[in-house]
């Protein structure tokens, strides 16, 4: 019975022990700089026109708001990617010329997930806060005005004809991070880099910039939110007050193509909201999908479950040995 205590509490230590475990690039304005903080805000970005869309910048503090949506989104099957959704026009023709080339060296594209109005993102962003605690959430998903998905510049990428998010040690993946910039696409939150982009590693998250923009971003060595705070965007990050450009503004900055203005909805707060759900035309164009496995969890499990999970699973192999044991030692005793 005492070899039965201590085998149990091993295997809860080990359990818990698994704890351990192609457009021309704008003339930059001077960037605010140097990059804030990780800190939850909802702050207007500036800029946030729809002909600036090389240059804005959402995060964990800006936010383009409820009301922006891309005037020239177009369906991405035309571009044989598979999956479905919807991709802004600018961003089309080198999206076709990307899946050419992934074609041509045997990793074709899908899309898991690209454009997300504000609407479906709020619904996506509540149910990962269900899911996963807000605090987790937050780690992973874009609360809702804060996501490139809205800037219909983005794609979650899959292997053609699956809806697996790519690795960056798959066959695609692998293609992804070594080509897709050379396309104008780049990865929006690489491995290691949460302490400046303020997302964990998404290897299959990819936006679109434009060719010139995307090559001096991937040559300057820093994740495009440094580059973007540090070249474009013109928002005090404390205030929200426009910050004065001594340079040219960048292209398309004035008014006349500005999205629309909002007020900035109240700060975040950990509560979740009501789940609203996605319209038809949007559940098909940008289907809202089951939680991934974001880092730091074991197949969508938290690591503490797992590690109960496991506990337990050891526990009771433990004991039927025991059990067994002990039954056979009854019978060579002949009792
Ligand atoms: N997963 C990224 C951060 C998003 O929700 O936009
Ligand atoms: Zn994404």
């Amino acid at each position: 019975m005492l070899r039965t205590a201590r085998a149990l509490a091993a295997s809860v230590a080990l359990g818990f022990g698994l704890l351990i475990v192609p457009a021309a690039s704008p003339s930059p304005a001077v960037g605010v700089g140097p990059l804030p903080q990780c800190r939850l805000d909802d702050i207007l970005t500036i800029p946030r026109g729809y002909d600036d869309w090389s240059h804005t910048l959402v995060d964990w503090i800006l936010s383009v708001g409820p009301d922006y949506k891309p005037p020239d989104l177009v369906s991405i099957s035309r571009a044989r990617v598979t999956g479905g959704g919807l991709i802004r026009e600018v961003a089309f023709d080198d999206l076709v010329a990307m899946a050419d080339a992934a074609r041509a060296h045997g990793t074709p594209l899908g899309n898991v997930s690209s454009y997300r109005s504000y609407k479906t993102q709020k619904a996506l962003f509540n149910s990962y806060v269900r899911g996963y605690g807000y605090n987790q959430a937050i780690n992973f998903s874009a609360r809702p005005g804060h996501s490139e998905h809205q800037l219909g510049l983005t794609i979650d990428f899959a292997a053609g004809g699956t809806s697996t998010f790519v690795s960056e040690t798959s066959p695609t993946g692998s293609w992804l991070a070594k080509n897709a910039w050379k396309y104008g696409w780049l990865m929006s939150y690489p491995k290691g880099k949460q302490d400046r982009t303020c997302y964990s590693y998404e290897p299959w998250h990819y936006r679109y910039f434009g060719r010139d923009l995307a090559a001096k971003i991937h040559d300057s060595g820093l994740t495009t939110r440094e580059y973007l705070w540090s070249h474009y965007t013109t928002v005090d990050p404390k205030t929200g007050e426009p910050v004065s450009t001594p340079s040219p503004a960048p292209s398309g900055s004035n008014t006349a193509s500005l999205a629309p203005d909002v007020t900035p909805p109240a700060p975040a707060t950990p509560a979740p909201q009501p789940t609203p759900t996605s319209s038809a035309s949007e559940a098909t164009e940008a289907p809202t999908l089951p939680p991934p496995a974001p880092a730091g969890t074991w197949f969508g499990l938290d690591p503490p479950v797992v590690a109960v999970l496991v506990a337990v699973l050891v526990a009771v192999l433990v004991l039927v040995g025991a059990v067994a044991a002990r039954g056979r030692s009854r019978r060579s005793t002949g009792r």
